[in-house]
């Protein structure tokens, strides 16, 4: 087997990256993406997406004739599918969230256009229990000529595995080489195909299991994360009624040698750990009772923190007689859905904000030194202001993300301030 010429379906935060390693390789590689300007971006070895050492990465690849991105798919040796798995919009706000398939499926019916005899499909987008089946009878489906490991096992004419991406954005250049990768085959032999493909440039262990516990595998890492910062966020509640620093407690806690307990905050945010969750619970409910309950407990937390402010906003008014609602300056310190990054995108800390802005308090700022301008639905509500002109203006400071800048912050420096911690770096717990 050789595989020459790789193609990437899905130009996003993990096809890009793969993409464009692959591409450091020397393999052929198209890079294929709905997005004609993410398309032309990339043909002019720029990026689209923000990812420390992509660029230069990407430009190399371009500029050598190694990667090329187009709007359809094109004849290749191997297919690895990364499109975002969403769920869908819930009915009621306590209905279990479906998995919306419908990009892996457009993607599998245009690899489906070009896939020929030997050619091998991976499937690397985060996806419930099944879907490489899925996708193995849409492909079937639309290439009756064609034999699929699903009817011909290790005979098939199309090889196809789930190998699910697992690294963490802000460090997907090394992960993607260090960490060790989950093989998924359909069949043994689709295993071995993936193994010779990935093995271009992944210096962890390859591990072969079948297709279905590769989805899981997958989903339980996030979920097994998910569970564990419920458990820190529910600690944050617990504490604060009991008015008890959980930092501290959290940090005398993991002195045992077998206790590591992660970290509260305002929520869970992101495009997978608050997501895959769901992936399992819709799947299985009555059986998925602690994951439900997890869920619950971080979707929680915002509601909570908006909870505060608004305790805060009544403190400040019972000690400033003279002052009014509409005279109360808030600020939020962060709008990322974590630390020394620049997304915003299903962000906690940027839903408490807009939360907030929609109560008319007096004035609304924000500080986020990861972005130059606020996305369009908040600018007119709310604020981008320095750490300075926030701390001088504000009643109420409300740190939502521990970015670098805001760990240089004395406390001393806020005066008269009420402030709300919800990453505990500011000292003395909550307040
Ligand atoms: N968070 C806490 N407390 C903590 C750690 C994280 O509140 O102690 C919050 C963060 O602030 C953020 C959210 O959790 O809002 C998620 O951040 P994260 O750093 O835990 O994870 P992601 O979403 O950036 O990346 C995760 C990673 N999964 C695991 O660590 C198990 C990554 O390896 C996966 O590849 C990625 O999901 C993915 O694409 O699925």
């Amino acid at each position: 087997m050789s595989f020459n010429t790789i193609s990437v379906i899905g130009l996003g935060y993990i096809g890009l990256p793969t993409a464009a390693m692959f591409a450091s390789k020397q393999k052929k590689v198209i890079g294929v993406d709905v997005n004609q300007h993410a398309v032309d971006t990339i043909n002019a070895g720029n990026i689209h997406i923000i990812e420390p050492e992509l660029d230069a990465m990407v430009k190399k690849a371009v500029d050598g004739g190694f990667l090329r991105a187009t709007a359809s798919p094109e004849p290749a040796d191997a297919f690895l599918i990364a499109v975002p798995t969403p769920f869908l919009p819930v009915k009621t706000e306590s209905s279990i969230p479906e998995p919306d398939l419908s990009y892996i499926e457009s993607a599998a019916k245009s690899v489906a256009k070009v896939l020929k005899k030997g050619d091998l499909v991976i499937l690397e987008s985060t996806s419930p229990v099944g879907t490489t089946e899925q996708m193995a009878a849409w492909l079937a489906e639309e290439c009756p000529d064609l034999t699929f490991p699903q009817t011909h096992g290790v005979d098939s004419d199309v090889r196809i595995a789930h190998c699910p991406e697992r690294v963490l954005p802000g460090h997907v250049i090394r992960e993607l080489v260090k960490n060790d990768r989950v093989i998924g085959g359909m069949t043994d032999r689709c295993s071995q195909a993936s193994i010779e493909v990935y093995k271009t440039f992944v210096e962890g262990d390859c591990v072969v299991t079948n297709a279905k516990t590769a989805e899981m595998a997958k989903l339980t890492e996030n979920s097994s994360r998910d569970v564990s910062i419920a458990f820190a966020n529910e600690l944050s509640i617990i504490c604060d009624k009991l008015d008890i620093d959980v930092w501290e407690l959290i940090n005398l806690a993991n002195l045992h040698p077998r206790v590591n307990i992660l970290q509260p905050g305002p929520g869970v945010g992101g495009h997978c750990i608050a997501v895959d969750p769901w992936f399992i619970i819709s799947k299985t409910p009555n059986e998925s009772q602690l994951i439900h309950t997890a869920r619950n407990v971080n979707d929680y937390k915002p509601k909570w923190v908006v909870d505060k402010v608004k305790l805060a906003v009544a403190e400040v008014l019972s000690k400033n007689i003279d002052k009014k609602v509409s005279d109360v300056t808030i600020s939020c310190f962060g709008l990322a859905f974590k630390p020394n990054i620049d997304d915003l995108r299903e962000s906690p800390a940027l839903n408490i904000a807009k939360e907030l802005a929609s109560f008319n308090f007096g004035k609304l700022l924000a500080v986020e030194p990861n972005i130059d301008e606020l996305p369009a639905s908040i600018k007119n509500d709310i604020g981008l202001v320095s750490i300075k002109a926030a701390i001088d203006s504000s009643d109420i400071c409300v740190l939502l993300v521990d970015h670098a800048e805001f760990k240089l912050i004395n406390k001393s420096e806020f005066d008269n301030v009420i402030i709300i911690d919800t990453k505990g770096i500011w000292g003395g717990g909550l307040r």
